[in-house]
């Protein structure tokens, strides 16, 4: 059983039902059935693309799924709730990208963990974070170490209504 991270992104259609439909999805994939989610937040599109601000999240839950089949499950998601993959870093319903996956390092040709992109990107850490302030990544890097006052202003916490 393995405990992993996973970021949530939307910014079609509704984006933070998109994030709650996603949410009990992938409760079904957790070995209790349960899912810890981080707050949501609101950041201007990453990349040049001309598109909606994003809705992000992270979620955190533990499974027994390899991570290949961990992936396909989320790819699943991600087209049960209307993604269509065109331009990359382009607009979408949903994306689910796999942080980590315990303490794992893994380089296969259809998944990188700890996601490629995740130690830059402020609407993945501020919100993992949240969830895991002590957590150290597989490089050995603390989370702490990641967050800074100009990074947590890159993003903009929701209500608890949402
Ligand atoms: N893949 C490899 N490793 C992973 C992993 N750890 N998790 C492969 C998930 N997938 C992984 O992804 C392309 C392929 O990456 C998958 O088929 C899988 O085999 P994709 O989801 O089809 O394409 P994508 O999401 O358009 O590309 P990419 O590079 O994953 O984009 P990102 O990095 O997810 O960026 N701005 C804000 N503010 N918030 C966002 O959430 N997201 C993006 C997309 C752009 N700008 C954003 C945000
Ligand atoms: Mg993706």
């Amino acid at each position: 059983m393995t405990q992993v991270y996973i970021a949530l992104g939307a910014n079609l259609e509704s984006p933070r039902q998109q994030l709650d439909e996603a949410v009990i999805a992938l409760s079904a994939l957790a070995e209790d059935a349960e899912v810890q989610v981080s707050p949501y937040y609101r950041s201007a599109p990453m990349g040049d693309v001309e598109q909606p601000d994003y809705i992000n999240a992270v979620a955190c839950l533990t499974t027994q799924l390899a991570p290949i089949e961990l992936l396909d499950a989320l790819q699943t998601i991600e087209l049960q709730q209307g993604r269509v993959r065109n331009v990359r870093w382009g607009a979408r319903t949903l994306d689910l990208d796999l942080l980590l996956y315990g303490d794992e390092q893994l380089s296969l040709p259809r998944l990188t963990v700890p996601h490629y992109g995740m130690k830059q990107r402020s609407f993945v850490l501020v919100p993992l974070s949240d969830l895991a302030p002590q957590l150290i990544l597989p490089c050995g890097t603390p989370i702490s170490a990641l967050i800074d006052d100009n990074l947590r202003a890159e993003v903009q916490q929701l209500g608890a209504d949402h």
